[in-house]
């Protein structure tokens, strides 16, 4: 638990959060400004910065972050269309908060990225 993490907080149940899957390491809550019809943030309970700090710390647990995002999918009913799995890393890539969280996106023809 870091005090100034928004995601840590969440999980402490400190912020508020629609959470819709939950295991002993991970957590799943609703983005409060969804990107597309289904938006959902996958993080590990424990604090890591990013992908990259998470994997070197505890590779398990990046693992389990990854089976959370593809049960989460199942959930949501997005393995039929397919989703976008998303995790932003560092300034370059767009993360504005510090605590690893891997987007769950889907419901829609969501594009090509890399054009
Ligand atoms: P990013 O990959 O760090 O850019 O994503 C952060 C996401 O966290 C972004 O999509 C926000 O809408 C989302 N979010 C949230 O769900 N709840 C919050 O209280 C805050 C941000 I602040």
């Amino acid at each position: 638990m870091t005090d100034d993490c928004l995601f840590c907080r969440i999980v402490a149940g400190e912020i508020p959060a629609t959470v819709v899957h939950e295991t002993d390491d991970t957590l799943a809550f609703r983005d409060i400004d969804p990107k597309a019809p289904t938006h959902v943030l996958v993080i590990p309970r424990a604090h890591h910065a990013d992908v990259a700090a998470l994997t070197a710390a505890d590779p398990a647990l990046a693992g389990k972050v990854l089976a959370a995002c593809a049960a989460v999918a199942e959930q949501e009913g997005l393995t039929g269309d397919g989703y976008r799995l998303i995790f932003n890393t560092g300034r370059f890539g767009g993360q504005e908060v510090f605590h690893v969280h891997g987007h769950v996106l889907g419901g829609r023809p969501l594009g090509r990225m890399l054009a």
